[in-house]
């Protein structure tokens, strides 16, 4: 189909099923759009995991409504979640859609949530543009540029002064580059070369022989999730803590997902992100057992916080509106939301629908013998800088 006919079918359909719509509904469904098998299958587990234990813990009642989760996979394939997303507002009639593991399927499937009125919740995805795709996006997860100011700052104030960035080639990569080279180039350092790696079956070995070439004090570092443990591999391999070189990162690379496996070569690897499984907080101990407890030999990373927050923001917004469903209502009700969660406070920024948390600085240590990101310096309340600037 083409995209307009397409449009007019949608369009047609939600108007045939508009009134069946505004008689009060009994059930409010949430489509859980997410990579739950190829190479981002780690994400959807994760974030699968999280929203069935906010369920089962906090009931499937909310508001006089029940809960409903559909859980789908869209492969890590844009057209796909796109696809998916269609039929679960047109077929499902969901009242909210979730997930979204990479930033190419939250920016195809943003033109439908604007489309029908439905909400949208973020819950991995973090190139900063997503949440400007539409009005009706929220997002739970976080922006690159917001988990990378923290080690621009750390390495400017750590003695290092010349660094080489290496990141993923695609949206939050360009993101985390940016962020980098500005925030450590201000504070007086220097970003010697800017590597991109593809991001389908990255191979990272030559690109970590051009880094050595440069000669930095550190190389910076951003992966998507679950990739981080092949950079650490071949940053192994090649040496380059021999020539002097520190790896630097952004949390992704240094994921609780598969830290545990890396071995000692992550030891010491300084980084920042919002959420670590080490959070120091009654919240995320009850979290982090509860989750290993529900699903044996899983320790939840950030997108598990991602997706457990994405749900809480779901029920609370529910709460708020008495029980209605309305896209626009809910959406509204999101704006401002603030709550304590497993990885510290966060808020909803009511202009951008953006979240707003604190960025930790962390060092992977060992602790009682399993390799952890130990938090050990805050950056409180950091709202996605690019969208800052332009406030
Ligand atoms: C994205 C950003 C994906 C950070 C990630 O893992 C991540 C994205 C799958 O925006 O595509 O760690």
């Amino acid at each position: 189909m083409k995209r307009r006919q397409f449009l007019a079918v949608l369009l047609a359909g939600l108007g045939l099923f508009g009134a069946a719509a505004a008689q009060a509904q009994q059930t409010v469904k949430i489509g859980l759009l997410l990579p739950m098998t190829g190479p981002f299958a780690s994400t959807g587990r994760q974030i699968e995991a999280a929203a069935r234990l906010y369920m089962q813990q906090n009931g499937n009642m909310v508001a006089g409504k029940k809960i409903e989760l559909i859980v789908k996979d869209d492969t890590g394939v844009a057209d796909v979640t796109k696809r998916l997303a269609q039929e679960l507002v047109v077929t499902e009639r969901v009242n909210v859609l979730a997930g979204f593991g990479l930033t190419p399927l939250a920016l195809a499937t943003a033109p439908i949530a604007t489309q029908a009125k439905v909400p949208a919740i973020v819950m991995a995805a973090a190139t900063s543009i997503i949440t400007e795709q539409s009005p009706y996006i929220a997002r739970t997860s976080f922006t690159l540029p917001q988990a990378t100011v923290g080690i621009a700052d750390w390495a400017a104030k750590n003695g290092i002064k010349k660094v080489v960035t290496m990141v993923t080639d695609y949206g939050p990569g360009h993101d985390a580059e940016k962020a980098f080279k500005e925030r450590f180039t201000k504070a007086g350092g220097q970003v010697a070369a800017e590597l991109r790696v593809p991001l389908q079956n990255p191979e990272f070995a030559p690109f970590l022989q051009r880094a050595r070439d440069a000669k930095p004090d550190a190389l910076f570092v951003f992966v998507p999730s679950g990739v981080g443990a092949l950079v650490m591999k071949q940053f192994a391999e090649r040496e380059l803590a021999k020539d002097g070189i520190r790896l630097i990162a952004t949390g992704d690379v240094t994921d609780d997902d598969i830290l545990n496996k890396m071995g000692d070569v992550a030891l010491g690897v300084v980084n920042s992100h919002h959420y670590s499984a080490a959070h120091k907080s009654p919240e995320n101990k009850a979290f982090v057992d509860a989750f290993r407890a529900a699903n044996k030999d899983m320790r939840p990373n950030f997108m598990a916080v991602g997706g457990w927050d994405g749900m809480h923001l779901v029920y609370q917004a529910l709460k708020k509106t008495n029980g209605d469903a309305d896209g626009t209502k809910l959406i509204e009700a999101m704006k401002g939301m603030s709550w304590t969660s497993p990885r510290g406070p966060v808020s909803i920024d009511p202009q951008t629908r953006d979240i707003v948390q604190n960025i930790y600085i962390r060092k992977v240590e060992k602790v009682d013998g399993e390799l952890y990101n130990v938090e050990f310096a805050t950056l409180e309340a950091v709202k996605d800088p690019v969208k800052a600037a332009k406030q």
